[in-house]
């Protein structure tokens, strides 16, 4: 049998659960899952790898309306998505309205002449009933696309969609080596775990104001030594971040450090820094230190 091997780009609006998808079919947490919209702002390949196949998911942030830079930058990767793909796994779900959808990324699907896949994602917050009409909906509103209610929180039906996926997969020698399982180096994972619990512990504008980077990682054979480096917009969000007495940011370090120990199976150090770098957002220089290309 001839190897496969191709890119399974997942796209949508926020919020729909790509990010949970891609960890389910990856069968590790490699993208960071929040129930705040805007989680995802890079794009991260997750591989799933056998003798005979590659699949290179590809996790994106969720279509929006760009308002500053690091949104027009978390849009292009979007788009670089849809232009790449092999199989487009567009991710919707029961609550999202097909009729009343933010008809951007469906146009542009429609155009496309590979092969798309539905998914409607959380059908354990739904019935039957309710998502068979849903399923018809999205049959009509892309009619070649084959349509799957999934739970990518209880993994429920992701089987079908992975066996069909495998099927449309085409015949291609391996894009990254066999035992590589994402493009990001480690760093990265630090950052976003980082910029996790920063946005499940922050209310309003916080998290959506906040960078992380890591300034130093050093591992021995016991521990993984980081420094990071917490940037925000203003003065006033470095007193909320730290908190009285420092008590947010130690909490965020501490919930932080221990999903890191779990990530990298070893003991981590964790330093946080804060500092405030105006406007940091809307700013391409400083975007493109950031890793925004
Ligand atoms: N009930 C239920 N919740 C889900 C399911 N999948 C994801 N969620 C929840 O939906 C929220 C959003 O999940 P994410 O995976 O971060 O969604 P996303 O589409 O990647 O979001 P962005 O990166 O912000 O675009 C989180 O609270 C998830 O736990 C599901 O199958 N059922
Ligand atoms: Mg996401």
């Amino acid at each position: 049998m001839a190897h496969k091997a191709g890119f399974v780009n997942i796209i949508g609006n926020p919020n729909v659960g790509k990010s949970t998808l891609m960890n389910r079919l990856v069968g590790r947490k490699l993208s960071i899952v929040t129930s705040r919209a805007q989680t995802t702002r890079h794009r991260l390949l997750g591989i799933v790898n056998s003798e005979d196949f590659q699949i290179v998911y590809s996790d994106t942030p969720g279509m929006i309306r760009p308002k500053y830079k690091l949104q027009e930058h978390m849009v292009k990767a979007i788009h670089t998505a849809l232009e790449d793909a092999d199989i487009i796994l567009f991710t919707t779900d029961v609550t999202e309205d097909p009729d009343n959808n933010r008809h951007a990324l469906v146009k542009k699907i429609k155009n496309l002449s590979i092969p798309v896949l539905v998914a409607i994602n959380k059908t354990d917050l739904s019935d039957t009933e309710t998502v068979n009409i849903l399923v018809q909906k999205w049959q009509e509103m892309l009619p070649p696309a084959e349509v799957f209610p999934v739970s990518a929180l209880l993994g429920a039906n992701l089987d079908k969609l992975f066996n069909r996926i495998l099927e449309l997969l085409p015949e291609n020698p391996p894009f990254y080596p066999k035992d590589q399982l994402t493009d990001k180096p480690e760093k990265f994972f630090v950052e976003e775990i980082i910029r996790e619990k920063i946005l499940l512990f922050y209310r309003q504008e916080i998290p959506y104001s906040v960078e992380v980077v890591v300034e130093s990682f050093k591992e021995d054979e016991k521990i993984i030594r980081i420094s990071t480096r917490i940037f925000v917009m203003r003065d006033s969000q470095k007193g909320i971040l730290i908190g009285h007495q420092g008590k947010a940011l130690k909490k965020v370090g501490t919930e932080a450090r221990k999903e890191m120990e779990q990530f990298f199976d070893k003991k981590v150090f964790l330093e946080l820094f804060v500092k405030v770098k105006k406007d940091w957002r809307d700013k391409d220089r400083i975007l493109k230190n950031l890793g925004y290309q």
